[in-house]
C-alpha cells in the first residue's frame, strides 16, 4: 500500500518537474512565467518523497520506530479517486473510495483503467435496455443501477466530486454498427442541490464526437417530476429521461435505450439523432492540479501532528 502512495508522490513530483523545467534550464532557473508551481513546492515534494522512502525501508527491514509508524498513518487515508484507488493494480473494476465532502462512509465506484491512461471514475454507463433511466428526481439524486452495467452515480455524489477539486470529463461512445467516438472536456462541474445540480461548467472540448455538451452548460438538471428546462414543454417527461435539458437537447445520454428509430434515444446529435448509441460511458478524473492539491493536503495533516 505504501509503495502505491509512493507512486502517487512520484507522479506528483514528475508532473511538477515536467511542468516547470525547460530542457536547458538548471534547477535554479525555474519557473517559466506561466508556471504556477513554485520551486519551493517541488523541493517540498522531493524532501517528502525521500523521507517516505526512508520510512518504508524501515518498515520492510522490521526496525520501524513508533515515530515512523505514526508518521505513516497520514498516508493511510482511503483513496478519494480512481487515480489513487487503482494505483497499485492498474486494472478496471470496483474500488472503495472515501470522499469526506460527500460522506465519511466509503462507497464503491467503478474505476476505468483502460481509457486514456486510466484513473477514471465511471459516473454513467449504458450497455442495454435492462435498466430504465426514466426516474424521478430523488432517484437521480441518490443514484441507481449496477456498477458493472447500466449505472448513474447520483447527483449528490457528482456535485461533491466535481465541486471541490478540478475534474476532467471523458465520454466514451459506440454505435450499433461499431463506430467509436469520444468527447473529452478539461473541466466538469455540477452545482449543488440548491442550484438544482446545474451543469455549472463544461471545459474545453477535444475528441471526434463533436462538442455537443456545451449546449447544456449553465442549465439545471431536470426530471419528469422537476421541470427545470428552458422549454415550454417538460423535456424529461417528453424524452423519458433525466438530464441538463435546455430546449431540449443536443446530448441525451440518459435517454431511452432503443436500437430502432426513436426521437428520445441515447444520443449525441453529432453522431446519430434518431437512433440510440449501443454503449455510453461518462467518466471523471482529477486534473493534475487537483492531484497536486490532494498531496499538499496530506502533508498539511502531517505537520499539524
Ligand atoms: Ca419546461
Amino acid at each position: 500500500m505504501y509503495l502505491g502512495k509512493l507512486t502517487v508522490l512520484q507522479f506528483i513530483l514528475i508532473f511538477a518537474v515536467k511542468l516547470c523545467l525547460s530542457e536547458n534550464n538548471e534547477l535554479g532557473d525555474i519557473c517559466e512565467p506561466e508556471c504556477d508551481v513554485s520551486i519551493d513546492v517541488i523541493k517540498h515534494f522531493a524532501d517528502k518523497l525521500g523521507s517516505v522512502e526512508q520510512l518504508v525501508k524501515g518498515i520492510f527491514a522490521g526496525n520501524e520506530s513508533l515515530q515512523a509508524k505514526s508518521s505513516l498513518k497520514m498516508y493511510e487515508r482511503l483513496p478519494t479517486n480512481c487515480m489513487e484507488a487503482a494505483v497499485d493494480t492498474f486494472k478496471s473494476g470496483i474500488y472503495e473510495i472515501q470522499f469526506e465532502r460527500f460522506s465519511e462512509t466509503p462507497f464503491s465506484v467503478w474505476c476505468d483503467e483502460e481509457t486514456d491512461f486510466g484513473g477514471w471514475i465511471v459516473i454513467q454507463r449504458r450497455v442495454n435496455s435492462d435498466e430504465s433511466f426514466y426516474r424521478p428526481w430523488l432517484t437521480y439524486q441518490k443514484g441507481f443501477g449496477n456498477l458493472s452495467a447500466n449505472y448513474w452515480i447520483g447527483l449528490e455524489k457528482l456535485h461533491a466530486l466535481t465541486s471541490s477539486c478540478e475534474q476532467e470529463l471523458y465520454i466514451k461512445m459506440e454505435t450499433f454498427d461499431d463506430r467509436n467516438y469520444y468527447a473529452k472536456y478539461d473541466a466538469f462541474v455540477v452545482g449543488s442541490e440548491n442550484e438544482d445540480y446545474v451543469l455549472r461548467k463544461v471545459g474545453k472540448y477535444s475528441g471526434n464526437a463533436g462538442d455537443y455538451l456545451k449546449y447544456h452548460e449553465g442549465y439545471k438538471f431536470s426530471t419528469y417530476d422537476r421541470d427545470n428546462d428552458k422549454s415550454d414543454q417538460n423535456c424529461a417527461l417528453l424524452l423519458t429521461s433525466g438530464w441538463w435539458y435546455q430546449n431540449c437537447y443536443w446530448t441525451n445520454l440518459n435517454g431511452d435505450y432503443e436500437e430502432k428509430f426513436t426521437l428520445k434515444g441515447v444520443t449525441l446529435n453529432g453522431i446519430e439523432k434518431n437512433k440510440s448509441l449501443k454503449f455510453v460511458q461518462m467518466m471523471i478524473r482529477p486534473t493534475e492540479k487537483c492531484m497536486l492539491r490532494l498531496s499538499m493536503k496530506s502533508s498539511f495533516v502531517q505537520r499539524k501532528k
